[in-house]
This record gives C-alpha cells, structure tokens and sequence, in this order.
C-alpha cells in the first residue's frame, strides 16, 4: 500500500505549489473613496460586484495607500518603496519620464521572475520613455512597462484629465492614425489649436470648474496641450470598455498558465464622462454613474474568470489609489448632487489630504478556498507591503536591494489572521508624511493652510506643528492629544527619522 502511494507524491506535491501560485489581479481604482462602495456603507450608490467580491474573500477596514494622490501612491505599491525617497514622485505630467527606473525592482518582476505572464491595464501615470518631454509619439517609446517587468501593457499614459489622449500599446500609441501625428507640450499651446480658455464655446461635453483649459479632446478640456491623433484620440465614454475588453482579452490569453494583471480602472477620476449605459443612473451624477461603471468593469472581470474557470485559482485584491474628491476640477455636479453620501466614510479629509480619508481606501481581498469568505479584517494594513506579501505568497526571494519599505504580511493579507503591521506611512499632496500605527495617527508637521487652495473644496490636515489623533476613540480626527502625549510624540518622531535615513535613495 505505501509504496503504491510513494509515486504520487510529487505529482501531489506539483498539485499543491501550482494552488499556492495562483493567477494575481490587482484592481486599483482611481479615487475611490473608502465610503463609495456598497460594501462599505454607501446608501446612495449600489456596487453589487464588489459587494460579490468582497463576499467570496475578506473586506479590509484599516488599509492605507502610499500617498494620498496618484502618482506617489501608484510609486509605492509597485516598488515597496516610499515615494518620499524620490524626488519626481509627484502629481505628474502626461509627458513625464518613467519614475519607476528600469534598475528598479517592481512588483511586475517579482511575478515576470516567477514565470507569470505580467500586465498592466488602465491608468498609469507613472512616466513614459528616458526623458521628460522628449517622446516620440510617433514612434517608439524608447522605455516603457517592458523595462520595468510587464509583458503586455495597455495603458493611459497619465490620467484621462492629461494629454496625450490615447492609449499606449506597449511602446507605441494603440491604433495609431499616421494622417494625424502628435505633438504634446505642457508649455506652450499649439498655433491653430483650439483650446478650453480661449474656446469655452468647444467644451460641449464637460466645462471645467479650475483648471482643465488647456486642449480640447472630445469636447473636454484638458491639462497640456496637444495636437494630432486622429483616430487613435479616445473617446472617454469608451474608456471603462476598452479596459475592460483589454484585460478581459488578456486574461483569454493566459488562462492556461499563471499571470498577474494590474488592472487599474479610470473610474472614478476627473474628467467622470461614463457610457450611456451609465450615464444618468445614479442620482449622484456622474460621479455616481463612474461608480456604477467601475462596479460594472469589476463584474466584467469576475465574470471573465467565471466563464474561464479560473475564479478559484484567481487571488484578486480590490483597492483604490488615494481617497475621494468631489469637484476636482469639472463642473459635473458632484458636490452638489452627494446628498447625504460620504464619500471618505468616517474619515476626514480626502484626496490631497493628510488627514485620514487621503490614504485610507477600500480593500477586498479573494481567494476561494485560501481567503475566508464574507469576513471583515480591522487589521492595519499597508499598500507599502506589496512586493513583500506577494513574494511571500508565490514562494519568490526578493534581491537584496529590493522593495526595502516592503513587508511581508502574507496571513494578514489572505485574511487569515488580523495581525496588524506595525505602522503604515503615507505622504499628502505636499509631501508632508504621516504615520498610522493600529491606534494612533501622527501627522508631522508642515507648512500651507487648513484647506486645499486651488478648488476642491478639502481639508488639508497640514498644520504648522504635529498633530496626533487616537484612532480608536477617534476615527474622525477632531481631537488633536499631541500635548497629552509628549513620550509617544518624541517616539513617533524618532521613527519618522529613522525611516528617512535608513534606506538609500533608489
Ligand atoms: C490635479 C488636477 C486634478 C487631478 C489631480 C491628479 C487641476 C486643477 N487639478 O492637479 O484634476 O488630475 O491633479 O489626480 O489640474 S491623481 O488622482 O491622478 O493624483
Ligand atoms: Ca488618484
């Protein structure tokens, strides 16, 4: 009899790693608040396929990206590197260069390494090609996702509110249309070109409430300059369906071997023009609609897996890169038509701030089988703790110089045990930091005033000395007990030291 089963066992064994390897999608939405889920507590807004999701897998309440705005946090969650260590980790241009640099280990390596197939889908806004300013888009980009550990990438090269308006195939513009070529500059405006300021009359889609009047691409304003694209400009009411398609496609391709997918949606940033399918079916405008429509796209992809086989085999982690903003800059209504819906849940704050609604966003986690089901975590968890996690997760060692802000939180993230990190830094719009440890909230001390001064109407958090809130009786940071707190003061201060001068700018 034993011997009978001796055979087996390395078959049995290959069965087993081939279930700890399971395919990997990271869904990161754009400005998603903690509140604008079903799932978590929104009334105004209903977003059944995630609610679906986070009941086959674990809904987490304490998870906090790497920043509160796009680029910095998107930095720190494909690098395991605080994006304070770099300089031009901020808000960037569409014609930025790459951020990331091809030396840099990312989260895509780690898998490319592993033998996963890699992409990524959807808004990048982490830089293009060697050089600022110099692509050629009508051609090929002399660096792109390739040299950072994606195989396939199709991608906005910054954020639908940023020119260039087309999606980039890999290293080249997708669908290119030769009898249009592009010019991009975020200088100067294009003799000819019509653009929002001097042409408010062409804006017939969406005007902008600041900022945003600079080219005009499908009757939207835009931030920088363009000219040319013809055929390959996108029209933003198609923007959640070709990301969709795109990586419902890549998902087809791979079913039959391992693949990690990055898959970031559009929804729900500025400028919010959804489908017709969407458009006018939530009462909240089209801020609701976009919700509606990342709710959709989330549906499209399970669905995908589903038909495929692959649900149980698929480890999907839903989140969002920094907290909520109503006007950002268009006049589409949202401040106006929110109601009584929370977008940053029981936080104060949002998207720029230091304050917890910044850096505090939804996170879903599923794995049938491996995560439990329908479960909340309250542990603390860090976007920072990527790299590490997954590596723990396929079995992978991590280079020596690697993803050094990174840890491995594997239990924690499969929802299996709610052991917090110990502490989860975030940077705000002025590259001011914060600490959050299970309890407390320290915010450091810095310079601008009490509210975001170019147009969203939010609380900045920055004040000219630290501040500290008590989390548990707290959520909502109106209690500032720094002066009751002169030891945990000094201790948090010291951490944020030690953090800024122990690792190497990478
Ligand atoms: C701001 C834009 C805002 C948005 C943000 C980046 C203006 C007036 N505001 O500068 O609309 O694009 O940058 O958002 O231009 S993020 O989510 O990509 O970080
Ligand atoms: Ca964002």
């Amino acid at each position: 009899m034993r011997n009978a089963f001796i055979p087996l066992l390395p078959l049995l064994a290959t069965a087993a790693a081939a279930q700890e390897r399971p395919n990997v999608i990271f869904i990161v939405a754009d400005d998603l608040g903690y509140g604008d889920l079903s799932c978590y507590g929104a009334q105004r807004v209903q977003t059944p396929a995630v609610d679906a999701l986070a009941q086959r897998g674990t809904r987490f309440t304490d998870v906090h990206a790497c920043a509160s705005t796009s680029t910095p946090s998107r930095y720190g969650l494909l690098t395991g590197s605080y994006p304070f260590r770099k300089a031009g980790t901020d808000v960037a241009a569409g014609n930025a260069g790459m951020i990331i640099s091809p030396s840099q280990f990312t989260l895509a390596d780690l898998f490319q390494q592993a033998g996963y197939a890699t992409a990524a889908i959807g808004k990048w806004h982490l830089g293009l090609g060697s050089r600022t300013g110099t692509q050629d888009w009508n051609g090929r980009l002399d660096q792109s996702l390739a040299d950072i550990g994606f195989d396939y990438s199709y991608i906005m090269a910054a954020t639908a509110d940023r020119v260039p308006c087309v999606f980039i195939e890999n290293d080249h513009v997708a669908g290119y249309d030769p009898t249009a070529p592009i010019e991009v500059s975020y200088q100067k405006p294009f003799e000819g070109e019509p653009t929002g300021r001097q042409n408010p009359e062409l804006l017939t889609k969406l005007r902008s409430s600041h900022g945003h009047d600079m080219a005009i691409v499908n009757g939207i304003g835009r931030i920088g300059y363009m000219r040319g694209g013809g055929k390959a400009l996108w029209r933003d009411e198609d923007i959640a369906d070709s990301i969709a398609a795109h990586a419902i496609g890549f998902i087809r391709q791979h079913r039959d071997k391992p693949f990690f997918m990055y898959l970031c949606t559009n929804d729900v940033h500025v400028p919010r023009y959804p489908h017709d399918r969407f458009r006018g079916q939530s009462p909240m405008g089209l801020r609701g609609d976009a919700i509606l429509q990342f709710d959709w796209t989330v549906g499209q992809v399970t669905q995908a897996l589903q038909q495929l086989g692959l649900t149980d085999n698929t480890l999907i982690v839903l989140t969002s890169d920094n907290g909520p903003v109503l006007d950002d800059g268009y006049a589409d209504q949202a401040v106006q038509l929110a109601g009584s819906h929370t977008p940053g849940g029981p936080f104060r704050g949002g998207k720029y701030s230091a304050f917890e609604a910044g850096s505090a966003v939804p996170f879903i986690v599923s794995w049938p089988g491996h995560v439990p089901q329908g479960k909340t975590s309250d542990a603390l968890v860090a976007h920072t703790d990527a790299v590490a996690t997954m590596a723990r997760l396929i079995g992978a060692t991590l280079p020596a110089d690697a993803a050094t802000d990174s840890r491995a939180y594997l239990s924690t993230w499969l929802g299996r045990k709610q052991k917090s990190c110990p502490y989860v830094v975030s940077m705000a719009a002025n590259r001011s930091l914060t600490l959050r440890t299970p309890r407390w909230k320290y915010i450091s001390a810095s310079g601008g005033g009490p509210m975001i001064t170019w147009g969203p109407k939010i609380e900045t958090g920055y004040r000219a000395t630290p501040q500290l809130y008590d989390m548990r009786t707290d959520r909502g940071e109106r209690n500032d007990v720094s002066l009751q707190h002169p030891r945990l003061m000094r201790q948090f201060q010291q951490v944020m030291q030690t953090l800024k001068n122990n690792t190497p700018e990478q």
